[in-house]
């Protein structure tokens, strides 16, 4: 079992990339409802992030999403980001918005159209060369609507085709990673729907490319803890979105409505990954991927912060030693008592210490509610 101290110092290095999209106006399908404080460009989702990042002192990084937080100089960009104590992350190029995107994008039979997204994507390496990002983080909404509509081999290939033209681009230490997503915005079939088809063109794409996972892309009921143990056995997990879900691909804040399951998720990402390590973001990508539609971000990024730490404290508890014992013999009862066990420690007061020991607030929550800088920016930003 590990001791306090580690995971007192495994805490302390757990870092996460928040989306630049958190920050900002985001909605449902029906209204996006105006929230106080909420960021108006690209350089004031950074100044989000740094003031997240300077009472939580676990962000590593701003993910972006092309063309939202599109800018003339993104060397400027990074510079502004560097001066607030961040990287820029995760590229995002984006898929689903465009109008010429109806019938798909990187599979459009159309090749101008399909020429149009390719050469999006190549914009976006640029970019990743420009900001020094080394994550192409690709989600491919082409699917179809009805039955009839495309012929799905024809259309994966030239996803296929597509994506290759894409890889060869790629710097050395850059890596691609697919996302995938069962359904929506298709509602009869979608291309890349699940995390084998992913892993079948990761693994025909070579090195550079691996699965992302996204907790809300998955039919109700899915395994994930298994789909992540499978993908990094087989060195194709990449990296995570992290969000909550009830229903669809709901976009809630992290550890909401789950708890348990993330826990079961970082337990099998503990037997993989030292989630801790200073080169954590290389072996694996930690984004959260939320969309704060009722709640005021910053506090918003904030709890999801602080629900990955409870969770990953959590899962350190787990004696996997004696798991191990208990599963070679055969004692179920045993096995899950000893998940129970972890699960159920109260780790608040783990948090409470990393935290006094780093010199941040202990409870980060309050502390922005309670906070003049941060009600400042609220009043300037209306
Ligand atoms: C998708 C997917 C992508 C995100 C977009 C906005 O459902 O999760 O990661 O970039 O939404
Ligand atoms: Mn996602
Ligand atoms: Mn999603």
């Amino acid at each position: 079992m590990m001791e306090l101290t580690e995971i007192k110092e495994k805490i302390k290095n757990f870092k996460v990339e928040v989306p630049s999209w958190g920050f900002g106006k985001s909605g449902t399908r029906f209204h996006a409802f105006h929230i106080p404080g909420e960021a108006r460009n690209v350089y004031e989702k950074i100044d989000d992030a740094a003031f997240v990042n300077k009472i939580t002192d676990a962000v590593s990084a701003v993910a972006i999403h092309i063309p939202w937080d599109k800018v003339e100089d993104y060397k400027a960009l990074k510079e502004y980001a560097e001066e607030k104590g961040l990287k820029i992350g995760a590229v995002n190029p984006n898929y689903f918005e465009d109008e010429d995107y109806l019938f798909g994008s990187l599979s459009n039979f159309n090749l101008e159209i399909r020429q149009k997204a390719i050469d999006q994507t190549f914009e976006c390496i640029e970019i990743m060369k420009q900001t020094n990002s080394k994550i192409l983080s690709m989600w491919i909404p082409d699917g179809s609507n009805y039955p009839g509509q495309i012929d799905f081999n024809k259309s994966f290939e030239l996803l296929e085709d597509s994506l290759k033209q894409i890889t060869k681009h790629l710097e050395k230490d850059m890596t691609m990673l697919l996302e995938y997503k069962f359904f929506e915005p298709a509602f009869y079939s979608t291309l890349l729907f699940d995390w084998g088809t992913s892993y079948i063109l990761s693994k025909e794409l070579g090195k550079n490319v691996k699965t992302l996972v996204d907790l809300g892309h998955h039919p109700q009921g899915t395994n994930i803890e298994y789909i992540v143990s499978l993908l990094s056995q087989k060195k194709k997990l990449g990296g995570f979105h992290f969000n909550s879900r009830k229903y669809a691909d709901d976009d809630l804040t992290v550890g909401s409505l789950n708890p348990y399951e993330l826990f079961l998720i970082f337990v099998e990402l503990n037997k993989f990954f030292d989630l801790s390590a200073e080169s954590q973001n290389q072996k694996i990508s930690l984004v959260l991927d939320q969309s704060h539609n009722v709640k005021p971000k910053i506090p918003a990024v904030v709890q999801s912060l602080n629900n990955l730490q409870i969770t990953y404290a959590k899962s350190l508890l787990v004696d996997y030693e004696k798991l191990k014992q208990a599963q070679q013999n055969h004692d179920v009862v045993e096995a899950e008592e000893i998940l129970k066990e972890a699960y159920e420690t109260d780790v608040r007061g783990i948090l409470r210490e990393v935290r006094q020991e780093k010199g941040l607030p202990e409870d980060t929550i309050k502390y922005v509610n309670e906070c003049d800088e941060y009600w400042k920016m609220v009043r300037e930003r209306d």
